[in-house]
């Protein structure tokens, strides 16, 4: 039976436009999603907006426009980045769609069912720029949450979750999964933050309109957290617990997050799901920050880098390998114009469109515009450069699958690398007369490695990678990893198109 595989993004607050931190998150999980429908999974990627709550509520006031009609807006910006981006989402999930509602009532009434709801009355401080209640304890001297965004004092009667009566079964379920948060150093974060002692949870206000009802309790509006998480259920039919999609999908959960939303992934969300009878999800996996001279890119600074003009200028690959291949998962990474063009000169220009654009043009030239002639079965016997290339898949899928883009990416580059060191040393084009067939097979192992490389590129750079598969002329049905091995070589005779270059050249700052 076909493996599956649940992806998720955060669902994004529509309280301003997409910016490079949004695109970054929707670009790493884009990367798994097509890695593992390229290694022959069955994959739902799920992505969308985040539409209730005070800070939306908020916003639309501001800008004098009816809610609803301001999250239809919004949220649609929302969707043109993920075309803008090449996004390979499945679903595009808005808190606002009816089968999002039903879900959260149905996780609010089982909540209820299970004795795990009850009421009482909240007064301490929230912030509405994170949507979250902080203790006494974590507010700055100046009044501010550590994220540095003001709080205000709330009092009001709320219904609450007894988040404190998890913290056992927390812990115990990190200790015999201790590999369900990524990176480790963001599992110890959480830990430490369960054993410095949970609180029950206010899930309700009376002070937000905006929002969905608690059932039969006219005043009160379901917290957007308990709200926003539920996505990652009602995409898959929750309650409907027997539906195919949720019985396929949810024990396959991977929910990729920023950092700054950890403690409600890690911590509200499972204790929701343990406490509705549902199972936890297989991994959490937070990214870092982009930054810009320090601070956080966001919209609420005002800082923020608009990915449309980045891609207009140097092009949607070239945008999406800078994201992934820049930063060491996990970490920050601060965004420079100057290192984009670095990267994107120096390894998609210099190694890779080097390399295919050298040897297609002379297989072009040289070998009838064809993939060459004259090639035994026995190429891949004693030959280094196609024993890297067959090689390099597994240390490129254990990367991707840590996740560590950039070192999946590096595995790559080497072998780019490699094989240009390998026509350095062999220079076919001196045994155009000499050796011709030498010379043809010198050219095959090229191409057959940049077979693999245009294979393995397919989920960072899925257009180039297309272009570059089709430059070798190889088949459609022949592109996923199980192809990675001799038995799917190049067929020599094979016509190849007139070579065109794929990844120009940028000047430099
Ligand atoms: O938190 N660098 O939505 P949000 C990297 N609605 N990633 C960044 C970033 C930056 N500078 N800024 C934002 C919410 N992100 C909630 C989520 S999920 C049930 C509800 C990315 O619009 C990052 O993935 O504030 C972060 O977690 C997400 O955008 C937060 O988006």
């Amino acid at each position: 039976m076909t493996k599956s595989f649940y992806i998720t993004t955060p669902i994004y607050y529509v309280n301003d436009s997409p910016h490079i931190g949004h695109a970054y998150t929707n670009i790493v999980t884009d990367i798994l999603a097509r890695y593992h429908r390229i290694s022959g999974k069955n994959v739902k990627f799920l992505t969308g907006t985040d539409e209730h709550g005070q800070k939306v509520e908020k916003s639309a006031i501001a800008k004098n426009i009816p809610a609803q009609d301001f999250v239809d807006q919004v949220s649609q910006t929302f969707r043109t980045l993920c075309t803008d981006l090449n996004i390979s989402n499945d679903d595009f999930i808005r808190t606002t769609d009816q089968r999002h509602k039903d879900a959260v009532i149905a996780i609010w009434q089982k909540l209820q069912e299970n004795g795990h709801i009850y009421k009482d009355k909240y007064s301490g401080w929230y912030s509405v720029r994170d949507e979250a209640f902080y203790s006494e304890s974590e507010i700055t001297e100046d009044k501010k949450a550590p994220t540095g965004a003001p709080v205000e004092w709330v009092e009001e009667e709320s219904y609450f979750f007894n988040l404190s009566k998890w913290q056992d079964k927390l812990l115990q379920f990190y200790e015999e999964n201790p590999e369900v948060i990524y990176p480790k150093s963001r599992k110890n974060e959480v830990i430490s933050f369960i054993k410095s002692g949970l609180k029950d949870l206010s899930i309700s206000r009376v002070s937000l309109n905006w929002g969905i009802g608690v059932p039969n309790e006219q005043k009160h509006t379901i917290y957007v957290w308990l709200d926003a998480l539920t996505n990652y259920l009602s995409a898959i039919h929750y309650p409907d617990e027997n539906n195919d999609d949720f019985k396929n999908y949810w024990p396959e959960a991977h929910h990729i997050i920023g950092k700054d939303i950890l403690r409600f992934h890690a911590v509200y969300w499972p204790a929701f799901l343990m406490a509705a009878n549902l199972t936890l999800p297989k991994k959490i996996i937070a990214h870092g920050w982009w930054v810009r001279d320090g601070q956080k890119i966001s919209k609420s600074i005002g800082n923020i880098i608009v990915p449309a003009d980045l891609i207009n200028e140097f092009g949607l690959d070239q945008f999406r390998y800078f994201l992934s291949r820049e930063i060491t998962f996990g970490n920050d990474g601060n965004y420079s114009r100057a290192n984009l063009v670095n990267r994107v000169n120096s390894e998609l220009s210099n190694k890779i469109g080097n390399l295919l654009q050298r040897s297609l043009s002379m297989v072009y030239k040289n070998c009838a515009e064809e993939i060459p002639q004259n090639i035994t079965d026995d190429i891949y016997e004693d030959n280094k450069l196609l024993a890297d290339a067959l090689s390099c898949f597994e240390k490129y899928s254990k990367a991707i699958e840590t996740p560590e883009f950039s070192s999946a990416i590096g595995y790559v580059i080497e072998l780019a690398e490699q094989a240009n060191i390998y026509i350095d040393e062999n220079a076919p084009w001196a045994l155009k007369n000499t050796n011709p067939e030498k010379m043809q097979q010198i050219l095959y192992v090229i191409l057959e490695t940049c077979r693999y490389i245009g294979i393995l590129l397919q989920p960072i750079i899925p257009e180039s990678a297309t272009k570059i598969l089709h430059a070798l002329s190889v088949p459609q049905d022949q592109r996923l990893f199980m192809h990675l091995n001799a038995k799917f070589r190049l067929k020599s005779g094979t016509k190849i198109p007139l070579p065109q270059a794929i990844f120009p050249r940028f000047e430099g700052e």
